[in-house]
């Protein structure tokens, strides 16, 4: 099968009846690419594609999902740490870590890419992040615990980094042929 990234965003939503998004597991190529700045014309398809990103990040359930998991190599990505009655969705725009703390915290992460696998990663315990908002405006914030976590997880993303590349070779190969034996068997 042949992968071609999807780099346009030239589909709607999910809402008004298309299929649901798939999210993407490895080997898919478009998971490694460093993934395209967004420029101003891009804003509208990006519009229409968030609705059905976010249903396939609560469907998971997941708390975070970057574009390139849904195969548009485009700098992008969603967080929400609200309950389920209180969502908290945040959409960010060619994201940059401005600032990061020497100490260091490890956290169990997940991905959505590489489902049923967990393991500890260890990065910087708050950042600060910027980023464009959907409507164009420049957003800046401290992050820190879970969202930092998962904010920094998501960048990973869009450079075409998995959470198990920051593990031993040995831990992430584990990890992977797992993956890749219970995605065979499904
Ligand atoms: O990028 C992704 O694949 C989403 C990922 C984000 C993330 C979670 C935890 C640590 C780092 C990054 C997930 O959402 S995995 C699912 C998950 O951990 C979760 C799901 C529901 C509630 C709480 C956590
Ligand atoms: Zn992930």
């Amino acid at each position: 099968m042949t992968h071609a990234a999807n780099t346009d965003i030239s589909f709607s939503a999910a809402s008004d009846g298309a299929a649901p998004l798939q999210i993407l597991t490895p080997p898919h190529p478009v998971l490694r690419q460093k993934a395209r700045l967004v420029k101003p014309e891009d804003v509208a398809d990006i519009r229409k594609i968030l609705p059905s990103m976010f249903s396939a990040m609560y469907q998971a359930p997941g708390i975070g999902l970057a574009a390139p998991q849904v195969g548009l190599s485009q700098r992008f990505l969603l967080v929400d740490l609200g309950e389920k009655d209180a969502r908290d969705p945040i959409v960010m725009i060619n994201p940059e870590v401005i600032a990061e703390t020497e100490d260091m915290a490890a956290r169990e992460e997940g991905c959505l890419s590489l489902p049923n696998q967990y393991a500890e990663v260890v990065r910087p315990e708050k950042i600060r992040v910027r980023w464009n908002t959907i409507n164009g405006d420049v957003m800046e914030r401290e992050a820190e615990g879970l969202l930092a976590t998962c904010i920094q997880h998501e960048i990973d993303h869009l450079e075409g980094v998995l959470f198990v590349d920051h593990l031993s070779a040995l831990r992430r190969n584990m990890i992977l042929r797992r993956l890749a034996k219970e995605l065979k068997r499904k």
